[in-house]
């Protein structure tokens, strides 16, 4: 089978080299001509554990060909990126583009996967009406699929094989038609549906996850006002055989679960208000850490270092990156920032410029990196104080201060202090 994979980035990528690593003739495309090149050299432009020993190999043995000019196919996947708009709509043009230039490469028999994250109905509202307009009907002279991807960042190499994975079909016999595709390599179960079922529910296990994470971080919110430790409270709850109250943290980033809650909400607005609350919520945390930094410092803080740019731990991904959020808020009150990062090249800067004279260190990204930092920089720091967000740093020094979301409450305003004086602990 010949396989074109359209938009090589954190999943096209992965994907097309699945494919080849699995004995599939694969080619792919990307618009972009520097990732072209750069992977035509031989080095992959995204962080991924595995991703650039596997590519080499498919590079090497020829199965996997990076081309700047689509080339017909039996099979094309399109895994483009699907941007929110200003009102955080999903934004199809790139999706309307891919379509496009398959059609003049089309023959009967093809297969059409759409993987890229999309609204409900979009497989059937946008994509077949291009394709019918072309002259092919669907579930007859072509197939056309959505399957969504559902990988892990940091994790994509093991489970594009193991997890399961939805296909959904325009038609029965397109849903076959996916399954052969993936047959090659998923040893996950193949659930066939429909397009519309499968687009949503990938929406959903998104937008599960971001309500469960808004009702930890609304816990920390109200166990800081109650003078409660949030962190202690989880443990405990946790406990219970059936509950699993997610974890809190400085918002909610990368271009999944901030994202596609919104493809819902925005389809059956008046349905949805959980969802949205949801979202506002996971949306307030960065402007809450910025305000905790306030209080923590009673407004004295003059410079802060943030450790991590990425929207979580050992990834280079910053997309709605909470992190670049709290930087632009604690900037907003005239604070010097330094983001310090050592996976994203950007924010790789000299650790040491960054934590010289800083009056607070915010954890704000859990990479491995940072659940020890050299005693040299805690030490020239103007004041020690680590602000770890997402509970992780290990390391201890007499004069460190160290706070979590779970101790916000002994720095709270004076009204509720002696209350939160008596019941805080920790
Ligand atoms: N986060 C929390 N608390 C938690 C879990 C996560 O604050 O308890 C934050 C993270 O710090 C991060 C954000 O949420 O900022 C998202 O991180 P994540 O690791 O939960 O998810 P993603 O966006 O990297 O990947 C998700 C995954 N979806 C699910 O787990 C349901 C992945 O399987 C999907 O493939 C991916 O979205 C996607 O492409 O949709």
């Amino acid at each position: 089978m010949k396989i074109a994979t359209i938009g090589l980035g954190y999943i096209g990528l992965p994907t097309a080299v699945m494919f080849a690593k699995h004995g599939q003739e694969v080619i792919g495309f990307d618009t972009n001509k520097e990732v072209i090149a750069r992977l035509q050299s031989g080095c992959i432009h995204i962080e991924e554990p595995g991703l650039q020993e596997a590519f080499q190999g498919v590079l090497a043995n020829g199965l996997l060909r990076p081309v700047s000019q689509l080339e017909p196919a039996d099979t094309f996947i399109i895994a483009v990126p699907t941007p929110h708009t200003e009102d955080h709509s999903c934004d199809t043009r790139y999706i309307r583009q891919a379509v496009k230039d398959v059609i003049p490469l089309l023959k009967t028999g093809n297969t059409i996967i759409l993987e890229s994250t999309v609204a409900p109905k979009t497989t059937t509202g946008v994509i077949q009406p291009m394709l019918e307009e072309a002259g092919f009907t669907v579930g007859v002279d072509v197939h056309l699929v959505h399957c969504p991807e559902r990988v892990l960042p940091g994790q994509i190499m093991t489970e594009l094989v193991h997890n399961n994975r939805i296909i959904g079909g325009v038609t029965p016999a397109c849903a076959n038609a996916g399954e052969a595709v993936y047959q090659t390599f998923v040893e996950g179960e193949m659930l066939l549906t429909d397009a519309s079922t499968a687009e949503l529910s990938k929406l959903m296990e998104n937008t599960f996850r971001d309500t469960n994470i808004a009702l930890a971080n609304e816990l920390v919110k109200l166990s800081t006002e109650l003078g409660i430790n949030a962190l202690n409270v989880i443990e405990m709850a946790n406990k219970h055989p059936r509950v699993n109250i997610h974890t809190p943290g400085p918002g909610v980033g990368g271009h999944c679960l901030a994202v596609d809650p919104y493809f819902i909400t925005i389809a059956a607005p008046e349905q949805t208000p959980l969802i949205q609350t949801a979202r506002e919520i996971n949306s307030s945390m960065p402007e809450y850490i910025a305000e905790s930094v306030d209080t923590i410092t009673n407004n004295t803080a003059k410079k802060v270092v943030i450790l991590g740019a990425a929207y979580k731990g050992n990834v280079d991904d910053v997309r709605e990156s909470p992190a670049l959020k709290i930087a632009e808020y604690l900037q907003q009150r005239g604070i010097e920032v330094h983001v310090y990062d050592p996976h994203v090249a950007y924010y790789n800067m000299n650790p040491e410029t960054a934590f010289a004279n800083a009056d607070m260190a915010i954890i704000a990204t859990e990479h491995d990196e940072f659940k020890h930092l050299p005693i040299s920089l805690l030490t020239s720091m103007a004041t020690m104080q680590i602000f770890d967000t997402k509970n992780i740093f290990e390391g201890a020094h007499e004069e460190l201060t160290y706070i979590t979301l779970g101790t916000l409450h002994r720095y709270s305003n004076a009204s509720s202090f002696s209350h939160k004086k008596s019941l805080g602990r920790r």
